[in-house]
């Protein structure tokens, strides 16, 4: 008894351990983590743990939580994501490391379990193959070997054998060392795959950079200038890109080298099977049109909605081609389905693809080649259809099967098979809560029903009357279209409603739907305080 206390670390000293084994576990994930990017590298980017399990995440995530995540941190939400996965796994390998100090072929193994849930959640990624789980698979070995390390000079234990009592002695030198070494092979080696994964990006930058985009044989119309009204706080007709909307589920944007991509056409009903280079895409006859994104995402008043001139090859007539029929004139495929090269399928109607409207393979944006967030070096673009059944980025592989056949994606998560874009109108100015002075406000806005065309946009204050807003001249029908009201505004509080009319005469309803799962419904308003006039100059007295 007095023996065992007599060498029974002090209290000071075991809070002191239990703090050095939680470290332990960190630097061991760590090392797990860096190791795993290195061969991350190799592999694709994708593939690195972190990116694989929030890629995972992001697949399981309910509909009604993938909705609530971009209500509350929109397009930070993958921010978001990747920073809680990073603190948990901090937490846990902590946990870990205080097992190991215990026990460390226990903490081993929660180093090994690890790597079983990386390894997993990338073969559970769409079109992942068994490379991606080579990165989890030869961290984990790595982290359970540095943790064993440490943990060794923290019991006293030699390399290989059993915690001895007698030897309990903490070999701080030896801890510090192992430590610091195994910290800093970790950050090299974690660099080192930045580097190479970003040397491998390269190769794909040059070949945006050396794109020369072909003169469209039909380009779009000029925009009016009364198509664009100049007002204060009201979306630009064309978005810029550094402003345009982007939803998707890759965590690492897919940087494709141009000059090794490929697309191929085939499925059923596909008389003339289609393998085209990039090359030979740019050789074809391009069209250029203004089209405005919408997706389904989009709240009543939300900001995924945005308009930009496109270049690309009409891709009705490249599926005539390939010797396709929609099934309106006999065709046996009704559902078109898109794969990128990130594993994302979408699917959308052959019938709609074909039925003359611009739906194209874009390779230009805005003047530009398209920037690799919005899917370089080709994505389709299908004038009034949502993005999620229409838009895919990224692309590599269009397939003709059935709706019966095959659900994409979305489809699987809960969302409509068939999503055309319903009729919306927003308010951009004056923004919720303003603070206004009475006298002329100017209120403004966009509506948007494409491929249907906006006919009327009418504005209420209040219980008031609905009134005409000015419409900005129509620049086509598969663009939104800005408004403009003079509102001559009184003191007190205000409500003001927007809904628009389209082209077909359909007025935009009142009644409030989700987004899930074909597009929210109901009217946007905004609330504003309208303070006194400023006071008349005062002469005299
Ligand atoms: N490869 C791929 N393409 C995709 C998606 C995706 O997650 N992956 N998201 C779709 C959705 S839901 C929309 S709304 C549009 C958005 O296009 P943008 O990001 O260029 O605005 O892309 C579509 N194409
Ligand atoms: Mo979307």
């Amino acid at each position: 008894m007095t023996e065992e206390t007599s060498t029974a670390p002090s209290r000071r000293t075991r809070t002191t351990r239990a703090a050095l084994a939680a470290l332990s576990g960190v630097i061991a994930a760590f090392a797990a983590l860096a190791a795993a990017e290195l061969l991350s590298a190799a592999v694709r980017p994708e593939s690195s743990p972190v990116t694989a399990v929030g890629g995972a995440v992001i697949d399981r995530t309910p509909v009604e939580v993938k909705d609530w995540a971009i209500r509350a941190f929109g397009e930070d939400d993958k921010v978001v994501l990747l920073g809680g996965i990073l603190v948990l796994l901090t937490l846990f390998a902590a946990a870990v490391g205080l097992v190991a100090r215990r026990n460390r072929r226990a903490g081993v193994a929660g180093v090994l379990v690890f790597g079983v849930i990386g390894a997993a959640a990338a073969l559970s990624r769409p079109g992942s193959g068994w490379p991606d789980a080579l990165p989890s698979a030869a961290g984990a070995p790595v982290g359970a070997g540095v943790l064993w390390l440490l943990v060794g000079r923290l019991t006293g234990a030699g390399p290989g054998t059993e915690v001895s009592r007698d030897r309990a002695a903490l070999d701080r030198r030896g801890f510090v060392l192992a430590a610091g070494a195994s910290v800093a092979v970790s950050a090299g080696a974690g660099f080192a795959g930045r580097r190479l994964s970003a040397s491998g990006a390269a190769d794909a930058e040059a070949s945006r950079a050396a794109v020369r985009l072909p003169r469209p044989s039909s380009p779009a119309r000029p925009i009016p200038a009364q198509a664009r009204p100049r007002v204060e706080g009201l979306s630009p007709f064309t978005t810029p890109d550094r402003d345009f909307y982007r939803v998707d589920t890759a965590l690492v944007v897919p940087r494709v080298d141009a000059g090794s991509w490929r697309l191929t056409v085939h499925g059923k009903g596909v008389r003339r099977p289609l393998e085209l280079d990039f090359a030979q895409l740019l050789r074809r006859d391009m069209i250029e049109r203004d089209i405005t994104l919408t997706c389904v995402s989009n709240e009543v008043g939300g900001p995924y909605v945005s308009s930009a001139r496109w270049l690309g090859v009409p891709l009705g007539p490249l599926l005539e081609e390939a010797g396709v029929r929609p099934p309106s004139r006999g065709g046996p495929a009704d559902q078109l389905v898109s794969r990128s090269v990130d594993g994302m399928a979408l699917g959308t109607p052959v019938d709609t693809v074909m039925d003359g409207r611009d739906a194209i393979l874009a390779v230009g944006m805005n003047g530009e080649p398209l920037p690799f967030r919005h899917g370089f070096p080709v994505r389709m673009v299908v004038p009034g259809l949502y993005g999620y059944v229409s838009a895919c980025k990224w692309l590599q592989e269009l397939e003709l099967t059935t709706f019966d056949a095959f659900d994409p994606y979305w489809v699987r998560r809960g969302w409509a098979r068939e999503a055309p874009i319903k009729t919306q109108s927003r308010i951009d100015t004056p923004r919720p809560f303003a603070r206004l002075r009475a006298g002329t406000v100017r209120v403004g806005g966009v509506a948007w029903a494409q491929h249907r065309g906006i006919r009327r946009v009418e504005i209420r204050v209040d219980d008031g009357p609905w009134q005409d807003a000015r419409l900005a001249a129509e620049a086509g029908l598969d663009t939104w279209r800005q408004w403009v009201w003079d509102w001559p505004a009184t003191e007190g509080s205000h409500t003001l409603h927007v809904r628009a009319t389209d082209a077909a005469g359909a007025v935009q309803t009142s009644r409030r739907q989700g987004t899930v799962p074909d597009g929210a419904t109901g009217l946007h308003s905004v609330v504003v305080s309208v303070d006194r006039p400023p006071p008349t100059t005062s002469r005299g007295l």
